[in-house]
């Protein structure tokens, strides 16, 4: 059993592989302990108490260390982390804990706080770098850490997101690694003692499996139980194919394509009309010309073709030229910098996002007739228009913005505080619809929320930081282990037409599967009467039976496999079919993500088999099997999709790597 220890002669942390010493306490910021602290035994554990100096002179810090069970076995440490006899009145925009020297760390995860900031390990050596992403020294809501020599990983995380912002700042420290991990108090008032959320510790034999551990830790602190449905989020979804030039006509006939299909057997559910229909953002009621009849009809048209009903709205922003914001000025947050209008966008070229306005701002939720106009678009779009599906948009722009920067109607609350009144007003509004965050704080909205968007939109090409496929590669395959424990987690649409891309035969393959095999969301933009027959097949095999599954990465945060330094271009998912005919068979699927073609054979033990009876590949195809490993030559961006048969593969242990 791998044990997260606490040395209390170092005051270190030890797993059995990395080591995490030299703890100091963190004000506004700034270390301000003199000496060592005091250390005496408690009830369940340990105390760590720090005098402090500087602004906080008088006040302490104490680290409350007890054990914890792991979900699945196994102990951790949770921490408690507290400053006492602060002075009323002293303004506190953050504390926490900086650890000075974390030792034997190949890589961390910068876990991204929203939907498109994406989550991805980092080498601490990349810090050092001019020109460095600044991105990569800040993540949110837990780190895990990757040793340099050994196995396993360390998880470093809060168990509750639903009132304070989690800060991870990472910076080089010689050949070690330090970090802060600070709880955004955003300067709320209080009466001495400060307390932040339980930070949990704990060290695993794993990678993708660690994380599960802490997703499960942070379902079972969740004020609201997570919403996880055993029915897959599937359908089709306007914007990647139409974009904003929807019209009621060209949404009717993709709906008669998407009825044909579905009657022909895909398991597609939803229907969902995206960004287009309001001529502003914040306008909500207000509906373009090229929408006739009105929402309310065209959804009864969708629901009585047998689908969910869909919408898209971005309830947090405010359009500068907006009706909502020409009537309503004193409903959106100020910028405390000279107190007109906090900008969250602006758009002041010729790109103007098919709407008018320059700036969007973000909606005061803390003003209550702002909070009543904004339930009332939801209870209206849910009981009158008659949504059952939600695609909240751009919902960072509740989260962005502290006290410092921004000013509410209401003062004295989180920003995480403010950005819960917005969600949980929506979950109130819309009943038992179904949300799908996007944009979103991805751990904030747990219990609330049907599925969370992991990553940035889809494009239209392979390379590139922005609307490409190679984002998506990045952060679906570190954000899975949250699918099917804390939401269904949603890759974004589907590609899969044959023309008006640039992208090849195999990357469309390659990325239909990568995303569908995750078991979570699953959409497409596409005309559905016009996906070519060889997609068709693959697209029905995909959406499958309409369950909610998921899928590992067996390889995450593994370098032994990794050609010359780099990250290893083979991506491989397994997923593991226990129910119903496919009992006892295993998908894997290989991506080579590499512009080259490669040649590998992976030990079947490293895949946690043995050899299979059988194997072919997803269209039935026979391959031949070889007793040493599974044999993979695939070329650029070429994927195999295998269904290997055994019959005994459930239970299987996986074999250290
Ligand atoms: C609708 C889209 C889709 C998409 C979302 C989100 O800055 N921009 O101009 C910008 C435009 C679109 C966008 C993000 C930023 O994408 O992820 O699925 O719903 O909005 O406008």
């Amino acid at each position: 059993m791998t044990t997260m220890r606490f040395d209390l002669e170092e005051i270190a942390f030890h797993s059995p592989t990395i080591r995490l010493a030299g703890l100091r306490p963190l004000v506004n910021g700034e270390l301000i302990a003199a000496g060592d602290p005091a250390v005496s035994a408690t009830e369940e554990g340990w105390r760590l108490a720090w005098e402090l100096n500087g602004p906080a002179t008088g006040a302490g810090f104490v680290l409350e260390l007890k054990a914890c069970e792991l979900p699945g076995g196994g102990e951790g440490l949770e921490i408690g982390c507290h400053l006492t006899g602060i002075q009323t009145g002293t303004v506190i925009d953050s504390f926490g804990l900086r650890i000075e020297a974390i030792d034997n760390v190949r890589a961390y995860l910068r876990s991204g706080y929203f939907s498109w900031d994406g989550s991805f390990y980092v080498e601490p050596q990349q810090l050092g770098v001019a020109g460095a992403d600044p991105k990569l020294a800040t993540g949110y809501a837990l780190s895990q850490l990757l040793p340099e020599s050994g196995e396993g990983s360390v998880v470093i995380g809060f168990l509750r997101h639903d009132r304070f912002q989690h800060r991870f700042r990472f910076e080089p420290q010689g050949a070690s690694l330090a970090v802060a991990i600070e709880t955004l108090w955003d300067r709320i008032p209080h009466d001495g003692p400060l307390q932040s959320e339980p930070l949990v510790i704990f060290a695993h034999a794993g990678a993708e499996e660690a994380l599960r551990v802490w997703a499960r830790l942070v379902a079972a602190a969740s004020p609201h139980p997570p919403r996880v449905s055993e029915k897959r989020i599937t359908g089709w979804c306007s914007w990647y194919n139409l974009y904003a030039a929807i019209t009621e006509e060209n949404i009717l006939e993709h709906l008669e394509a998407a009825r044909g299909a579905r009657d022909g057997g895909l398991r597609l559910r939803v229907f969902q009309i995206d960004d287009g229909f309001t001529p502003e953002m914040g306008d909500w009621l207000d509906v373009k010309p090229q929408f006739p009849r009105g929402m309310k009809a065209l959804l009864a048209d969708i629901e009585a073709a047998g689908f969910v009903p869909g919408l898209w709205i971005a309830p947090f922003l405010v359009g500068n030229r907006s009706r909502l914001f020409r009537e309503h000025p004193d409903w959106v947050v100020r910028d405390r910098d000279g107190g007109g209008p906090l900008a969250y966008m602006t758009f002041y070229g010729e790109f103007r996002w098919h709407k008018r306005s320059e700036e969007y701002y973000v909606l005061d939720v803390t003003h209550p007739e702002a909070e009543a106009y904004i339930r009332d678009v939801f209870r209206t779009w849910r009981h009158d228009w008659g949504c059952r599906y939600f695609k909240t948009d751009f919902m960072n722009a509740g989260s962005d913005y502290g006290p410092d920067r921004a000013v509410w109607r209401e003062a004295g609350l989180t920003r995480i505080e403010v950005w819960m009144r917005m969600a949980r007003l929506i979950r109130e509004e819309i009943g038992d619809a179904l949300w799908l965050g996007c944009g979103s704080p991805l751990f904030v909205p747990v219990g609330l929320v049907d599925a969370v968007r992991i990553g940035r939109d889809i494009g239209v090409k392979w390379a590139g930081a922005d609307r490409s496929a190679q984002s998506l590669l990045r952060d679906q395959t570190t954000r899975n282990f949250a699918n099917g424990i804390l939401w269904q987690s949603d890759p974004d649409c589907v590609l899969l037409r044959d023309r008006f891309h640039h992208l090849t035969e195999a990357q469309v393959e390659s990325l239909a599967l990568f995303a569908g095999l995750a078991g979570g969301v699953l959409m497409t933009s596409d005309h559905l009467g016009e996906i070519s027959p060889n997609r068709r097949p693959l697209l029905a095999l995909l959406l499958g039976d309409g369950v909610a599954g998921n899928c590992d990465f067996p390889f995450l945060g593994d370098a032994s496999a990794s050609e010359a330094g780099a990250a290893d271009p083979l991506i491989l998912q397994q997923v593991g079919q226990n129910s119903g005919a496919a009992r006892g068979s295993m998908v894997v699927n290989a991506f080579n993500t590499a512009d080259h073609a490669i040649d590998r054979r992976i030990p079947w033990a490293r895949l946690g088999l043995s050899p299979p009876s059988s194997i072919r590949d997803w269209r039935g195809e026979p391959l031949e099997i070889e007793p040493t490993g599974l044999r993979l030559q695939l070329g650029p961006h070429e994927s195999a999709c295998l269904i290997l048969e055994n019959g005994s593969f459930s239970g299987v242990e996986k074999a250290p790597a």
